[in-house]
C-alpha cells in the first residue's frame, strides 16, 4: 500500500530499456518494460547515434509502463555526448558516437595548447580522446556550432523532449571536460578551450530536482497524463554507483558494461600530479561525492568480438564454457590501447596486440576469450589497486556491478587478480539508481545510506571468494605492466 512506482529510462551504449521500479519499506521491485537495440549508424561524416529512433523507444517503453502508474520518470545514458539546439529548440543534425574518429588528432592538439597540468587542475578528468570539450573542438567552424543556441546532453536531450524543459544535470555535465570540479560550475576558461561560447551550456540541475511534467502531447501518447520526469544522476556509471549495494566504506566498485569504470567514492577529488599521470578521472557523485574512477575498455572487447563473429550473446554461454576450460595466461593485452577504441574486427586485433608483443595470438574462440577476460581482470586488479594508493584508502571488498555481473568467468579471475573478495550484482545497477533517486524525491527512501541498504536487502548478490594461484597472478600482471610480452620473458 506504501509503495510507490517510477519509470527509469537507462541507455546504454548495447541497448536501452524502460524500467518500472517499485519502491517501499523493504521492497524494491524491477520490472522491465521494454528492451531495445542502441545500433549506432554510420553517416559519411562519421559514427552517429540514431537519437530520434531512441526517443521513439523510449515513448514505446513509457507507454508500456504507464499501467503500472508510475509518479516520475528518470532518464540516465552513456556520458559526454550531446545535441545542439538552435534559436527555436531543434536539434541541429545528428549527435556524434564517442567512438566517432574525427577527435583523435584534435583531442592532443587542445591538450597540449591548454596545457595538460592546467587542464587537469581546472576539471580533474581523465584523458580520453572523446570528452566533449573535443568533440566541441574538432567542430569548430561547423555551421551547426555557429548556428547553436544550447547544448544538451543525451539525457538532458531526451528530457527536453519529453517536457520542453532545458538543463544540465550535474553527474553527466561533470564528463564533459567544461565543469570545474572543485566549484562544480561550468568554467569560462574550459568553454574557451573548447572555442565555444559558455551561453551554450545551461544551468546546472542538481540529482534529484524537477526536470517538468510531461508536455501534454508526450502525456496523451504515452498515457502518463500528470507524470513529471525528475534529474537522476543522469550519466549512467553515477546511477550504477548509487546501486552498488556496499554497507561499509572500504569499497571498490567496478561498474562493467561496455566499459568498466573501476574506483572508488570520494568526499573530494584528487587532483593530484600522480593522478593525472595514472589518467584517473574525478567525475561527480550524488550528495557532493566524487566518483575517482578509470575508464576500461570492458565488455567491448566481448561485444565487438562476437559481433565479428557473428554471434550473438545467447552463443556466449557456450564460449565461456570453453574460455574456462582454456589454459590460463598464454597471452594478454592492455586493455586501455587505444587501438580497441573504434568499432571493427576486434578478434584481428587482438591476435596483432600479441603478435606485437613477441605472445602466440590465441589459437581458438576459448582462447581468445580468455585473454580477453584475464586481461580485464588484471586492468580491474591494476585500476582499483592505483585507486587505493592514489586516494590513500584500504579497499576490502569490490562492487561489481552491471552485465559484467552475470559473467562468473570474469567475477572470479577479478576475485583471483585482487585477490579480494568480489561480490557481484546487481546486474540492473544503473536502472537501481535511477529509481533510487527517483524515490528520495518523493520521499520514499530517506538517504544514499538507506538505498544501499534496501538494494543490499533485496536484490540476489553473488559472493566470489580469490581462489586463484597468486604467484601467477602476480607474474601476469608484472608481464601486463611491461606491455604484455611473452610468459617469462
Ligand atoms: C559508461 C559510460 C562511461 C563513459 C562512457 C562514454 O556507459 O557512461 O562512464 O566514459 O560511457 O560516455
Amino acid at each position: 500500500a506504501d509503495e510507490l512506482t517510477f519509470a527509469a529510462v537507462d541507455l546504454g551504449a548495447s541497448s536501452g530499456r524502460v524500467v518500472v521500479g517499485r519502491v517501499g519499506p523493504g521492497v524494491l521491485r524491477l520490472t522491465e518494460a521494454h528492451r531495445f537495440r542502441n545500433e549506432p549508424v554510420r553517416l559519411p561524416d562519421g559514427l552517429h547515434w540514431d537519437v530520434t529512433g531512441l526517443y521513439r523507444e523510449v515513448l514505446h517503453g513509457l507507454s508500456a509502463a504507464a499501467p503500472a502508474g508510475p509518479v516520475s520518470i528518470g532518464v540516465d545514458s552513456w556520458a559526454v555526448d550531446y545535441g545542439l539546439l538552435d534559436a527555436s529548440g531543434a536539434l541541429l543534425g545528428v549527435p556524434y558516437h564517442y567512438r566517432d574518429s574525427r577527435t583523435d588528432a584534435v583531442a592532443p592538439r587542445v591538450v597540449a595548447e591548454a596545457g595538460a597540468d592546467a587542464l587537469y587542475a581546472a576539471n580533474g578528468l581523465q584523458y580520453l580522446p572523446f570528452n566533449t570539450i573535443f568533440q566541441l573542438a574538432a567542430a569548430a567552424g561547423t555551421a551547426q556550432l555557429a548556428a547553436a543556441r544550447t547544448l544538451l546532453l543525451i539525457p538532458d536531450l531526451l528530457g527536453y523532449w519529453l517536457t520542453g524543459e532545458r538543463g544540465a544535470e550535474l553527474t553527466n555535465a561533470s564528463t564533459t571536460g567544461l565543469l570545474d570540479a572543485g566549484t562544480r560550475t561550468w568554467s569560462p576558461e574550459l568553454a574557451a578551450v573548447a572555442g565555444i561560447d559558455p551561453a551554450l551550456l545551461p544551468a546546472i540541475r542538481e540529482p534529484g530536482s524537477a526536470v517538468g511534467p510531461l508536455l501534454p502531447e508526450v502525456a496523451a501518447e504515452t498515457g502518463l497524463a500528470g507524470v513529471s520526469v525528475t534529474a537522476v544522476a543522469s550519466h549512467d556509471t553515477a546511477s550504477a554507483v548509487i546501486g552498488v549495494p556496499a554497507s561499509s566504506p572500504d569499497f571498490g566498485y567496478i561498474s562493467c558494461g561496455t566499459w568498466s569504470l573501476a574506483g572508488l567514492e570520494l568526499p573530494r577529488p584528487v587532483r593530484t600530479a600522480a593522478a593525472r599521470a595514472a589518467n584517473f578521472t574525478n567525475e561527480l557523485g550524488i550528495d557532493g561525492s566524487t566518483r575517482f574512477l578509470r575508464n576500461t575498455m570492458g565488455l567491448w572487447l566481448v561485444q565487438e568480438t562476437l559481433r565479428a563473429w557473428r554471434l550473438d550473446t545467447d552463443a556466449l554461454r557456450g564460449l565461456l564454457g570453453e574460455a574456462a576450460r582454456a589454459e590460463p595466461f598464454t597471452a594478454l593485452i592492455d586493455p586501455d590501447d587505444g587501438r580497441f577504441l573504434p568499432p571493427g574486427d576486434m578478434p584481428a586485433r587482438i591476435s596483432a596486440f600479441c603478435r606485437e608483443t613477441g605472445q602466440p595470438a590465441p589459437e581458438s574462440r576459448g582462447a581468445l576469450l580468455r585473454c580477453v577476460l584475464e586481461s580485464l581482470a588484471l586492468a580491474h586488479r591494476r585500476t582499483i589497486r592505483t585507486a587505493a594508493a592514489l586516494a590513500d584508502r584500504d579497499v576490502r571488498e569490490v562492487h561489481l556491478v552491471g552485465g559484467g555481473a552475470r559473467n562468473e568467468l570474469l567475477c572470479q579471475l577479478t576475485a583471483d587478480a585482487l585477490d579480494l573478495p568480489v561480490l557481484a550484482g546487481p546486474v540492473e545497477a544503473t536502472a537501481i539508481g535511477n529509481v533510487l533517486v527517483q524515490a528520495r524525491t518523493a520521499g520514499a527512501v530517506p538517504d544514499l545510506a538507506a538505498m544501499r541498504a534496501l538494494t543490499a536487502a533485496t536484490q540476489p548478490l553473488r559472493r566470489y571468494t580469490p581462489s586463484g594461484d597468486r604467484r601467477s597472478w602476480e607474474s601476469a600482471a608484472a608481464r601486463l605492466e611491461r606491455g604484455g610480452g611473452p610468459v617469462g620473458g
